[in-house]
């Protein structure tokens, strides 16, 4: 059913780059109600947990408010000059090649445009890279490769239109959900279509899966050769088509010299997998992390393509590789050509041509002429003192970047750091020398394009807080109080995006596919009005797909098959670090936790960090489900939650990326991660490290609950908001003296009135506080794991709750059990319940007893896997 509520503002969600629209309507007090908007070409009015949960995270609390400088709130005017002048004098002293940038996927496209602009055509240098290098850099360097240029050929569309869809190291159920749901919705109405997934583990996106290819990790172009000799011995090789692309005989040669190469998938596995790919022409292959963050990731992305481009199912309904971006501008920042290795507009740093046209374009001083530092590097050159200023804006690199804890020292010792940013305090931000506000989502306005090349409008429904400022805007300033005033005097991002706009018809002219100048000449009205469209947009061309009819971007209007052979991940196995260690996401938290985690719903799906272990690993190194592990890499150290699961591999573990020093300090997992790079995309190997396991001997274990902020000091601790305030996991090395004292500091309540039930000599310690009848928080700690209710106990705070220390549900309330279902708020217990008492045995059977999973659908992959195990469960008695 239609949603015909008049849609007030429509904007885009500032999580992933499916990109959906959203209407929103601001109330009095500040507040944002954020709906699906049913007319946007990407979501068609659904949304997923984390863009429905989005008006929970628009508060103030904790947001960034002035500029700061050395830690003391300041004026923009003191803080700009500071910026402009110490960016100058760096660059008199020691040349252009001094200081860098590093930026973000989730910029706007007009905060990229200028940023870019100001490094490459104005400091001169192209030392400006993104934390879409930890991302998308592989898929960029295997499309140039391949296309000659960036470009996904297809649209969501296609996802919908395929025979088959093949999902490789990509989690799309969690990280791209309105996808997931547009695939599922569109199999229901064909149930002969199918659905592949290819991962090392057992993810939510094959709880929906016709098959699992649970490969060793790191095989893909194994995997894909493999695939490719196939379709020649199957005689499937589209003869026409390859008549457009160069390098078939070498591709394939170099291919079946891959045969024996180990997948560790079974020769049945193997050619089920290959014979459905031959046999279904309409296949689109979605391609993800599992595939880029890889040491071996542009030859990944190759190996898939080299399939496409052979049998020529590229470019047509329902056919093609498929690339999902994961920020909601990554692919916008490659257009306006954020990365170290770009121009804007699809041109090419390493070209002449395309160098003096942009440099023309622009009438700077000068332009970049070569590629600038990618991001690893950049982060080394000034941890040695190379890069003596940098610029920091919105990301959060003391947590996502491999080595993290190096990173860290190396922003701690670059001399000058800026940061911009929303929050005021985040790893990264704690070790600026300058902090910039920035105003955030729905209180700006701009671009971004999503993962098929569909450019959508972000709309601000709330005013700027405080001094807040957008990004592009503070980027212009410091342009003009560097001297270059006429180059950054921009009134609106209307005006950036129209000069934008205008270079892409330059780099039209030149050949280049990315063509926006038909968006060229539009007033501020237009642009507010501006529609979602796909790229190109010209006289000549208005979106559309890309290569079907065999035209590409090489200089001869060729494609190109790339040969290319498997190599293993860099980290090598070895006795003293035995497991392969993987990292990713779930599906209610966004990257390093400073929006998402305010979100009292979101915290619930999954409230602390974990280690995913298989049973029988765990078994030998004695570790049983919800003991702390210690990891241990060459890099460093983390203590996690032990969850065992058959969904790894033995000689895998798994943890996810998300937790930081604000919310875990022993759980930054990228501290981990060894600083490995693709040698041709320079984008880090973020899966497959090596660690050790050990079980962490904790010698008390405690659980807390608390309607304000907690301080914890304990070795391991890990906290998440409620709607009662803070939930917190904590672990010790030494049992405190005193339990009373030590959870007045965890509190902060020094003079509460306090119950208390402590047993000493068993270590056993469970202490109340209250104030006027109302539960202020409460610790409960032992020698083991506590066994409390959690999800029952996170509600009390601020009830009055005179029995809390029994850490149960009274009889007559009903403990909801962990939350599977954010909309609706439905635990697992409730859901167990009434699969039994009503005998239910559908998803569909659930929503319609208990809602969950009828509104965003995130959660309908874990309903599946819940009533999967109740049906197992049967047919085991
Ligand atoms: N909920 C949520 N959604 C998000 C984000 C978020 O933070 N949270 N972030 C967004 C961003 S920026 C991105 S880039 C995307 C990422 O989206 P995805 O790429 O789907 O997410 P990941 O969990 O990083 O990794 C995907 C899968 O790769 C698998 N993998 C690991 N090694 C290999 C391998 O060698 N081969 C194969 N085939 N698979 C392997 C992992 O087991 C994992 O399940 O998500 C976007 N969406
Ligand atoms: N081990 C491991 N590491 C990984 C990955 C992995 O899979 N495994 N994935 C990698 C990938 S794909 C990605 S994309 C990165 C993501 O990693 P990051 O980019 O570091 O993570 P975010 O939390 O998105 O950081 C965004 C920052 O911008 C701030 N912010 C929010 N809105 C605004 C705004 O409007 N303006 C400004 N100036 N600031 C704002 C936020 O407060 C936050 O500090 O992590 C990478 N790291
Ligand atoms: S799928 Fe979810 S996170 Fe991604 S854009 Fe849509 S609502 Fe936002
Ligand atoms: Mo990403």
């Amino acid at each position: 059913m239609k949603d015909d509520r008049v849609c007030e503002i429509r904007s885009t969600c500032p999580y992933c780059g499916v990109g959906c629209g959203v209407c929103l309507s601001a109330d009095a007090a500040g507040g944002l109600e954020v709906r699906g908007d049913p007319d946007h070409p990407a979501n068609f009015g659904k949304l997923c947990s984390k863009g429905s949960a989005l008006g929970e995270t628009v508060g103030l609390e904790g947001r960034l408010l002035a500029p700061r400088v050395g830690g003391t709130d300041t004026d923009w005017d003191s803080a700009l000059s500071l910026v402009a002048s110490r960016f100058k004098e760096t660059i008199a002293q020691h040349g252009p090649e001094s200081v860098g940038f590093y930026v973000s996927g989730q910029l706007l496209t007009e905060d990229y445009y200028v940023a870019n602009k100001l490094m490459k055509g104005y400091i001169g240098a192209a030392n400006i890279d993104t934390n879409s290098r930890l991302c998308m850099a592989s898929t960029v360097a295997g499309h140039r490769r391949a296309f000659g240029t960036d470009t996904v050929p297809g649209s969501y569309e296609d996802l919908e239109e395929a025979d088959l869809v093949v999902l490789v190291g990509s989690n799309l159920a969690w990280c791209h959900p309105v996808l997931y749901q547009r695939i599922l919705r569109a199999r229901k109405k064909r149930p002969e279509m199918k659905l592949v997934v290819i991962d090392p583990r057992r993810t939510a996106s094959c709880d929906g899966a016709d098959m699992h290819l649970a490969l060793k990790a790191g095989t893909d172009a194994a995997l894909f050769n493999g695939l490719l000799c196939a379709i020649h011995d199957a005689g499937a090789v589209d003869k026409r088509f390859v008549t457009h692309v160069n390098g078939f005989d070498e591709t394939l040669a170099a291919a079946s010299s891959d045969r024996d190469a180990v997948t560790g998938l079974s020769d049945a596995e193997l050619s089920a997998f290959y014979d459905l790919w031959i046999r279904t022409e309409k296949v689109v292959t979605v391609f993800s992390q599992g595939v880029n963050q890889s040491s071996s990731g542009t030859d990944k992305v190759n190996a898939i393509l080299n399939c496409h481009l052979a049998t020529g199912r590229i470019g047509l309904p329902g056919m093609g590789p498929f690339s999902v971006t994961g920020q909601p501008n990554a692919m916008g920042g490659r257009e306006v050509g954020g990365l170290a290795n770009m121009l804007a507009c699809h041109l090419e740093l390493e070209n002449a041509d395309h160098r003096a046209a942009v440099h023309e374009f622009w009438g700077s001083p000068q332009i970049a002429q070569g590629p600038g530092l990618k991001a690893v590097e950049m982060f080394r050159a000034a941890g040695e003192g190379r890069i003596k200023a940098l610029w920091i804006i919105h990301t959060n690199p003391a947590v996502s970047m491999p080595d993290a804890d190096a990173v860290r020292q190396a922003i701690a010792d670059c001399e000058f750091v800026v940061v911009s940013d929303i929050t005021a305090e985040t790893d990264t931000a704690r070790l600026a020398d300058v902090l910039l506000p920035a105003t955030a989502w729905g209180e700006k306005e701009g671009t971004v394009t999503g993962s098929d090349r569909l450019i959508s409008r972000q709309r601000a429904a709330l005013p700027a807080p405080g001094q807040a400022r957008p990004d592009w805007d503070i980027l212009a300033e410091v342009g003009r109080r560097m001297g270059w005033y006429e180059a950054f005097d921009y009134a609106s991002p209307a005006e950036i995006f129209c000069e934008y706009a205008a270079l892409s018809g330059v780099a039209g002219k030149l050949g280049r596919d990315f063509d926006i100048s038909g968006k060229a000449e539009m007033d501020d009205r237009a642009y507010d009005a501006m529609a979602p469209f796909h790229w190109p947009q010209s006289a000549e061309r208005q979106g559309g797909r890309f290569f079907a009819d065999g035209k590409f971007y090489h200089p001869d209007g060729k494609a190109r098959m790339v040969p290319v052979r498997y190599r293993p991940p860099e980290a090598k196995q070895a006795p003293r670090y035995p497991f392969r260690f993987n990292t990713g996401r779930i599906r209610d938290q966004w990257h390093t936790m400073t929006r998402t985690a305010r979100s009292p719903r979101l915290a619930a799906h999954l409230a602390e960090p974990f280690l995913d272990l298989h049973p029988g690993d765990a078994a030998r190194l004695g570790i049983s489900h919800a003991d702390l592990v210690r990891v241990e890499s060459p890099e460093g150290r983390a203590i996690l939650r032990a969850r065992l699961t058959d969904a790894q591999q033995p000689g895998d573990v798994f943890a996810p990326m998300h937790w930081t020093g604000e919310t875990a300090p022993c759980a930054r997992v990228d501290a981990l991660v060894a600083a490995v790079t693709d040698p041709v995309s320079g984008q880090p190997e973020s899966k497959a490290s090596v660690v050790a396991v050990t079980k962490f001997q904790a010698a008390w274990y405690g659980f807390a609950v608390s309607s304000r902020a907690m301080i914890p000091r304990s070795a391991y601790w890990a906290r998440a908001r409620t709607r009662a305030g803070w939930r917190a996991e904590l672990a010790g090395s030494t049992q405190p003296e005193d339990w009373e004292a030590e959870a007045r500091a965890l509190f902060g309540l020094p003079d509460a009135e306090v119950q208390t039930l402590i047993d000493r000599r068993r270590g056993l310690a469970r202490i109340a506080f209250h104030q006027d009848g109302q539960l202020l928080a409460a610790l409960f700690a032992g020698p083991q794991p506590v066994a409390v209710k959690r999800d029952f106990l996170a509600t009390l705070p601020g009830s009055d709750a005179p029995d809390a220390l029994t850490g149960q549900p009274p009889a007559d309330r009903p403990d909801p059990g962990p939350l599977v279902c954010s909309c609706f708020n439905v635990g697992l217990n409730t859901i167990l319940a009434a699969i039994e008492e009503k005998g239910l045995v559908s998803v569909d059977q659930i929503g319609a007893a208990l809602e969950a999973g009828t509104n965003c659908g995130s959660c309908r992959p874990e309903l599946a896997a819940i009533l999967a195990s109740t049906q197992t469960m049967e047919a085991a008695e």
